[in-house]
């Protein structure tokens, strides 16, 4: 049997170390890739490493890379992990030039140029999904043959036909409480910020015995404690109400939580998931202004009404009700983010996660950062190869004309300050967490984060000026330190 070595990068290595934004789960596109080979192939044996969660720093890798002499690695490539997986491609480089190395995930599918701009960095890359053809070009080298720097994976069409991704890889304990499910795969929504319709198509779901029959699998190990990573978890209305129904009929008792939009959640949806077990929602409200949410975000036309009126339905069924903000959309006004400030402050969300815009690769605005001259490709490989600054910070800022990063920062940072220092917080945490000694420990340090730096509990972005510019001016980079992201208030 060859062995087949999948790693997650961190976001980059400081000396050595690895550095991420949060440790919520295993990359469940890896461990997809993982168990899809096993089912299929008796050639392979696939490992996994998860280098921030496992604390490995780029020598430890490379010593294991050293000991198991695998017959390939695999890299998952993000745009917010670029750097660590540049780094970590070239320290196997040096270290076992041999070593031949695949590479995907959503950065390359949506940046495939970044290959050609960067040849000997990966042997062969593999955009979109990749069940299938990753485990075909691992079966073509093995026969000897030759392969392209790239190739275009093959989308599963039928995802019950996939097997559940392998979580035997990995060490429970290195992640949060609780585990990522998938219903669906693929988003039609085009929101200007989000790369999730450019990354797959089409829209597929999987059926609800199919997930059921995962999620009892999962219920001896997982406390029960599940999170849903679909883009839309209720973008199919008709399936949602039978996944409720069915957990309902059969007793599971497991508590979930899931992202989805406010004009696709209605009071009888929202009561059925409650019944359920669902216990939190998070909906990408992005701004308070319907104008840029309709004409700029492309998010569609629910009013600040309809929002409004899905946080009071889900107080009054005791559902967390969560929103995601954006500060220094592209043509925002001064007024238009006090309103957004105001919203955030006074709609009764239970918690929020406050971001500024980062223009990535496949999204309507990088096209719009880039007719301003503000990003290029240039940008994106140079933040690749740690030049505009260290890890994920160091990716380039959208800002509006009139607006700078820094304010936009201090704003984000005064706002988060006003909505998680309440005494009422405190209290919701200890609530939501008291049973899990781990989440706590989490809680505790994102307050005190949020005390010293602004940072969310949310989002404790911690930025550090570094003052790289771009052309236009309009672009800061920054460093953006530990903190975790969209799952968490
Ligand atoms: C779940 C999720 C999370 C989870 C956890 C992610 C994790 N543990 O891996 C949480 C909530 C923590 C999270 C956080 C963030 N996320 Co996120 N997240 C997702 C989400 C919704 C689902 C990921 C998933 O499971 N997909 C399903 C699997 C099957 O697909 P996949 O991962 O793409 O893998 C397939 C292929 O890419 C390919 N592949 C992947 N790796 C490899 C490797 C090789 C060798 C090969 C051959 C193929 C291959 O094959 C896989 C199987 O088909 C995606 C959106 C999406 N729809 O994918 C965003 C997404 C990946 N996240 C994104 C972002 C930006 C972030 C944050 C930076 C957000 C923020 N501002 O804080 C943070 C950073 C997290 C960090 N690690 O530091 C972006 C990345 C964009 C980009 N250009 O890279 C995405 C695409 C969302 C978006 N629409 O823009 N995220």
């Amino acid at each position: 049997m060859k062995d087949v070595l999948l790693l997650n990068p961190p976001c980059h290595f400081s000396r050595g170390r690895p550095r991420t934004l949060e440790r919520t789960g295993p990359n469940l596109g890896l461990l997809y890739l993982a168990a899809y080979v096993h089912r299929h192939s008796r050639a392979f044996r696939v490992r996994y490493l998860d280098c921030a969660p496992e604390r490995l720093s780029l020598p430890e890798v490379g010593r294991r890379v050293q000991a198991l002499e695998p017959f390939a690695v695999g890299i998952s490539v993000a745009s917010f992990n670029l750097q660590g997986a540049v780094e970590l491609a070239e320290h196997i480089r040096r270290t076992r030039p041999d070593t031949f190395i695949f590479a995907g995930g959503p950065h390359l599918t949506l940046d495939p140029g970044f290959v050609e701009r960067n040849p000997g960095l990966f042997d062969h890359a593999i955009t979109g999904e990749a069940e299938r053809t990753f485990l075909d070009s691992l079966e073509r080298l093995l026969s000897g043959e030759r392969l392209p720097a790239l190739r275009a994976g093959e989308p599963v069409m039928d995802l019950d036909s996939l097997p559940f991704p392998d979580r035997s890889l990995t060490r429970r304990s290195a992640y949060q409480t609780g585990d990522m499910l998938l219903l669906s795969r693929g988003c039609h929504f085009p929101c200007y910020f989000c790369s999730a319709s450019a990354l797959r198509s089409p829209i597929r779901h999987r059926s609800v015995g199919n997930l059921l029959a995962e999620i009892e699998a999962l219920l001896p190990v997982y406390q029960g404690r599940f999170l849903f990573s679909d883009d839309t978890f209720t973008r199919d209305r008709d399936l949602v109400l039978e996944f409720c129904r069915e957990m309902k009929k059969r007793r599971l008792g497991i508590r979930w939580q899931c992202g989805s939009r406010v004009d696709m959640l209605d009071d009888e949806l929202l009561a059925e998931m409650r019944a359920a077990g669902c216990e939190q929602v998070g909906m990408g409200v992005e701004s308070a202004s319907e104008r840029l949410r309709r004409d700029v975000v492309k998010k569609g036309r629910f009013t600040n009404e309809d929002i409004r009126r899905v946080v009071r339905t889900c107080h009054r069924l005791g559902i967390r009700a969560g929103a995601y903000f954006i500060l220094g959309h592209h043509t925002e006004t001064p007024e238009e983010l006090r309103a957004t400030r105001e919203m955030i402050l006074g709609y009764g969300f239970y918690g929020v996660s406050v971001q500024l815009l980062l223009p990535y690769p496949g999204t309507g605005l990088f096209e719009i950062a880039r007719d301003q001259g503000i990003i290029n490709e240039d940008i994106i490989d140079r933040y690749a190869h740690g030049e505009t600054g260290e890890g994920y910070g160091a990716y380039p800022i959208f800002t509006p004309p009139e607006m700078n990063v820094e304010s936009l920062i201090r704003e984000m940072h005064a706002i988060q300050r006003r909505f998680y220092l309440r005494p009422r917080m405190a209290w919701r945490f200890l609530h939501r967490d008291y049973r899990f000694p781990r989440e706590l420990l989490l809680d505790a340090r994102q307050f005190l984060s949020l005390v010293h730096s602004g940072g969310s509990v949310g989002r404790p972005y911690t930025y550090r000026k570094r003052g790289v510019r771009s052309p236009a001016g309009r672009t800061a980079s920054s460093s953006r330190e530990t903190g975790r992201a969209r799952t968490r208030w």
